[in-house]
């Protein structure tokens, strides 16, 4: 089976593109390269010393014989989303390809327009390029846990069942999303909804965890191969960074009192989790949705989690509490299902002390690379 891995460049992108490759899928991989561009904006690199994408591909195909298509342009260009879509004649795509940080979108009026047209616009003009090139092709997409914000009662896949004055329908989930990153992945979400149940077409909603962790099998086996691993106060997550903070000595930085719960997930799990979604698509008219997450942990907890770890490898690791530069509630109820993927086959990585371990050793490994001025928050969502 073709899959077009959209966004095929990024960290959830690159791992999952040599994944199905492996697996024996004919992969394309379309990135515009944006994020690269993004990143030398900001003055941010990742920790990781990453490769061109030319030169990635190349590699994975020296060490695996197995050729990926490379397709460079913006999903938001339609003439070259339809060229790419008569030259590839994906049967899956895989849509990764947006703006994906929460603190990015906040930054200011243009961040938050970029990241809205460049993530809905995206999304909508790949809806009308399989309505028009192959209605049968499947779209899996990343959406977020954070589209439903922090509710008081239990978040569901995607749906709920609401009686209301004697009457019952089932109906998408309410959504409260944190940020205008956040809030671009629910429009997406009512956008396809609407394609699917007007045009026939068939698309899997993945909202995705946080996601932590750098190696998978296939990223692994060559250092050209390696993933990106963001550390900085924009682009880097919550385990990622402590894990990059605590090699360094740097203060752990939990927001607030630590006390908000989100939803986790190895990288390992997100390829998996991908590969699960193309072998049984989704049926003609809807668009189901999966939790995609294995844990749920407060920040805290965490902090907590990667200074014990810490302490195993003679590192001292300090948590410091520091002023929450988000508007979120930081002591909540929450409980998500996940019951999908796992239904599906999914055998998930818990976090454990031998990945904790990892992620630490490979951050000293690469120490040198980290620039102490971008571990601090700047963006703040009061402005
Ligand atoms: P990333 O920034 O590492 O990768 C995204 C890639 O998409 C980049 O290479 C970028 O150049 C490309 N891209 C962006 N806009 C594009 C466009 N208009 N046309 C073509 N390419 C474009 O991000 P990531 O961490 O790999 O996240 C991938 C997806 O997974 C995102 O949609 C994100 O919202 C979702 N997700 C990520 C996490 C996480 O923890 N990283 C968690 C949940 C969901
Ligand atoms: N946080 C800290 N300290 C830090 C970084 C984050 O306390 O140094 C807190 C934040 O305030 C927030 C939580 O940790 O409460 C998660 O923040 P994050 O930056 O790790 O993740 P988030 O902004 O939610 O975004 C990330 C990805 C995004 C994805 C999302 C999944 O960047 O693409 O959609 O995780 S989820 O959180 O489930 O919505």
């Amino acid at each position: 089976m073709k899959v077009l891995v959209i966004g095929g460049d990024g960290y959830c992108g690159w791992a999952t593109a040599l994944h199905l490759a492996n697996k024996g899928y004919e992969v394309g991989v379309l990135d515009s390269l944006i994020r690269r561009h993004w990143d030398n904006e900001l003055g941010v690199a990742t920790l990781t010393p990453i490769a061109s994408i030319q030169d990635r591909i190349y590699k994975w195909q020296a060490v695996s014989g197995q050729k990926i298509d490379l397709f460079i342009g913006d999903i938001t260009n339609y003439e070259f989303l339809q060229k790419t879509f008569r030259n590839f004649e994906p049967e899956a795509l895989v849509h990764f390809g947006e703006q994906r940080s929460a603190p990015f979108s906040m930054i200011d009026r243009e961040h938050a327009v970029l990241t809205q047209v460049n993530n809905v616009v995206g999304t909508l003009n790949l809806l009308y390029a399989i309505k028009e090139h192959n209605p049968d092709c499947h779209l899996v997409k990343l959406g977020t846990m954070g589209e439903y914000g922090t509710p008081n009662i239990d978040i569901e896949e995607g749906y709920i069942t609401i009686e209301h004055n004697g009457r019952k329908d089932t109906l998408p989930y309410p959504k409260q999303p944190g940020s205008f990153y956040h809030l671009s992945k629910v429009h997406d979400s009512h956008n396809i909804q609407f394609a699917c149940r007007t045009w026939g077409l068939r698309a899997t909603d993945l909202n995705q965890g946080v996601v932590y962790g750098v190696l998978t099998e296939e990223t692994g086996t060559d250092e050209l191969l390696i993933n990106r691993l963001d550390y900085d106060g924009v682009f880097g997550t919550a385990l990622n960074r402590f894990c990059i903070q605590a090699a360094i000595g740097h203060p752990l930085t939990v927001y607030g009192t630590g006390g908000q719960t989100r939803s986790f997930l190895d990288i390992r799990d997100t390829v998996r989790c991908i590969e699960l979604a193309i072998a049984t698509p989704a049926e003609s008219g809807k668009m189901r949705v999966f939790n995609q997450f294995t844990e749920l942990f407060s920040i805290r907890d965490l902090a907590y989690m990667v200074q014990k770890a810490g302490q195993t490898l003679g590192i001292k690791v300090e948590v410091q509490n520091i002023d929450n530069p988000r508007v979120e509630l930081e002591e909540h109820y929450f409980n998500a299902k996940n019951t999908n993927l796992l239904d599906l086959g999914l055998q998930p990585h818990f976090l454990s002390d031998a990945l904790l371990d990892s992620l630490l050793n490979f951050a000293v490994r690469y120490s040198d690379r980290i620039d102490q001025k971008q571990i601090l928050p700047k963006v703040k969502w009061r402005g």
